[in-house]
């Protein structure tokens, strides 16, 4: 029978199947052979085969084809990490502050919706916090990217019918800072969720990490389904061609061809680049290309490892939540 894998940890997954059973399922054979290579067997969203054992236990048998992934570059693992399968909108949750708002950090997963292939969707939550004008600024400058963005706080329950509205029918995974407010919405919109809160460590301003692996949390009617994924600090991008990373920006995409150097411009120094121009024109945003500019740089350090074959660098740039330079 056909199943729905709400969590998958330790080899297990809990599989939501068609007869509504919730059953903790193995993998008959300890693995699944299409995804050789990939740092987690399944993820959660996965439609799969189980042979059902009893009615709390299975077997899962085979992976359904996916639709889309949503996944990060495990650094410690050295391969693709899949958050999500199947999802219909990838909601990245930010805070104003505690912690503080990291345009970059949106940025790359703007990056990674874009390779998933789902709408883009940014919660800026913790508005009752005081929402400055430079989040301002960058959140419009979003908006006219064409993402949806919202504001909301969990504190004046504020913005989470609207919030609600955008996921409805829809499977979306959310991403976000440990400490944003992940975890706080999702018990909002979910009534009976319980995902655990953490307190936001004051020393460090971010939140411990409580969500330990990516779950999906679904209401009762089954209108809602999200997946909450744990606290990310670090989201490394590897696997995009050089020459297609701007395909992921979506005010580049419109530009390409028009630089003096054609295809071959890589849009960090060339004269005549259509790219740079827009930036000094302020048709592109300025931090928007600086974000460009710094996972190109480290697609090519990552590349060079490859080319020469060597064992990853000890000391390599690290692009971390404690760096004020994210
Ligand atoms: N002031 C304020 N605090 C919030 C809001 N939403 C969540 N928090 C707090 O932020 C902390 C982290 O929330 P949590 O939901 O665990 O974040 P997660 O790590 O993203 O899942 C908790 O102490 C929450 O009570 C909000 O809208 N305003
Ligand atoms: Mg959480
Ligand atoms: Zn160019």
């Amino acid at each position: 029978m056909r199943g729905l894998v709400l969590s998958f940890s330790n080899q297990r997954a809990r599989v939501q199947c068609e007869d509504d059973h919730i059953r903790s399922c193995t993998i008959k054979g300890k693995r699944i052979r299409a995804l050789d290579g990939w740092y987690n067997a399944l993820a959660a969203g996965d439609h799969v085969a189980v042979l059902p054992i009893s009615g709390a236990e299975g077997l899962i048998e085979s992976l359904l084809p996916r639709k889309n992934v949503f996944g990060r570059y495990n650094e410690k693992g050295s391969a693709d990490q899949a958050f999500a399968a199947n999802i219909d909108m990838v909601v990245c949750v930010t805070s104003t502050k505690t912690p503080p708002f990291r345009p970059r950090f949106v940025d790359r997963v703007s990056v990674l919706a874009e390779q998933c292939g789902a709408p883009f969707c940014i919660v800026c939550n913790k508005v009752d916090l005081g929402l400055d004008e430079p989040i301002e600024e960058r959140l419009s400058v979003f908006e006219n990217l064409g993402f949806r963005v919202l504001r909301s706080s969990v504190a004046w329950s504020l913005g989470v019918d609207d919030l609600r509205k955008a996921l409805l029918g829809k499977i979306a995974v959310f991403v976000g800072q440990s400490g944003a407010g992940k975890s706080s919405l999702i018990n909002c919109l979910i009534p009976g969720a319980t995902q655990r809160i953490g307190e936001v460590s004051e020393k460090y301003d971010r939140g411990r990490h409580t969500t330990t692996l990516a779950t999906m949390l679904f209401s009762p009617s089954e209108d809602l389904r999200i997946i909450d994924t744990p606290g990310l600090r670090m989201l490394a991008i590897r696997n995009i061609g050089l020459d297609d990373l701007s395909a992921y920006f979506p005010e580049m995409v419109p530009l390409m061809g028009l630089c003096a150097f054609g295809a071959s411009c890589t849009h960090t120094h060339e004269s005549g680049c259509a790219v740079r121009e827009a930036v000094r024109e302020k048709r592109i945003y300025h931090d928007r290309y600086e974000s460009y500019l710094r996972i190109r740089a480290e697609l090519e350090e990552s590349r060079q490892w490859k080319k020469t074959e060597t064992r990853k660098p000890q000391k390599t740039v690290k692009y971390r939540f404690e760096d004020e330079e994210w």
